[in-house]
């Protein structure tokens, strides 16, 4: 319908008037905002964004999300915390706890950052993280400038020491879920609106099993910040087969 600049202005006026008076009051959306894991040690701790491949500022996507919490009236506001006990699975320190076979065979040591799969029960592939998001540590907080509504519900993630979460509804196995589901489905969400680090970890996880579970998806791009760039695109490409719109903080 956009195709040229004046048509653009003349259709979106039409299309907010027709989504004000009739589209909106069929579709009756109910909203969730959902920020994952936009924790200290993401952003300034031990598994800062900034020293990982991508580089990327995990800092930089607060003053978006407190945007969007200051304009965009959302009925409910979910915060994700990554919540590790101190003999979690995914920590490099903690390799000797469990038995493994590394997945990359030509090295003879593992590395921080390497993909193991441990025997189990359960057998679960797993990235070897340094320490991080203990639970009740300084690095586990929720970062300071990040906007927290009275209204916010905290929902932890990766509490089983023996398997790790990425999204924040289903483990890494899909062997149990948090209560995320529950809350969503008992505020009588229909549309989520996901964000939060790392994207292509845990905001995209959290996305895929959004997408999955029923509720109509949108990925807030710049609100969102990566470890690998080919991973992100990866991601990317992923979630918009999956039918996840992705979008920035203005469009929301
Ligand atoms: C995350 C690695 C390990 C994340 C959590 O929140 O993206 N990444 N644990
Ligand atoms: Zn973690």
């Amino acid at each position: 319908i956009f195709d040229t600049d004046k048509d653009e202005k003349i259709n979106l006026r039409e299309f907010a008037d027709v989504w004000r008076y009739w589209l909106k009051q069929v579709l009756k959306p109910v909203t969730a905002l959902i920020i994952v894991d936009v924790q200290n040690d993401f952003i300034t701790g031990s598994l800062a964004l900034k020293c990982c491949p991508a580089q990327q500022d995990g800092a930089s996507v607060i003053s978006p999300i407190n945007n969007l919490l200051d304009t965009v009236p959302f009925d409910v506001v979910i915060y994700s915390l990554d919540w590790h006990p101190g003999n979690h699975i995914s920590f490099y320190d903690n390799r000797s706890l469990r038995p493994f076979t590394p997945l990359n065979k030509e090295k003879s040591e593992v590395d921080v950052m390497d993909a193991v799969e441990f025997l189990g029960p359960p057998k679960t592939e797993q990235v070897l993280w340094p320490r991080h998001c203990v639970q009740n540590t300084e690095g586990s907080k929720l970062h300071p400038d990040l906007k927290v509504v009275k209204k916010g519900i905290m929902v932890n993630k990766g509490t089983n020491p023996d398997i790790d979460s990425y999204s924040a509804f289903w483990d890494n196995g899909k062997l149990s879920q948090t209560e995320l589901v529950n809350i969503l489905v008992q505020h009588h969400v229909t549309d989520v609106y996901i964000c939060g680090l790392a994207y292509d970890i845990c905001v995209g996880f959290t996305a895929t099993h959004a997408t999955q579970h029923g509720f109509r998806t949108t990925f807030i791009e710049d609100a969102s910040k990566g470890v690998l760039m080919e991973d992100m695109k990866k991601t990317r490409n992923k979630l918009m087969n999956m039918g996840v719109v992705m979008a920035d903080s203005h469009q929301v």
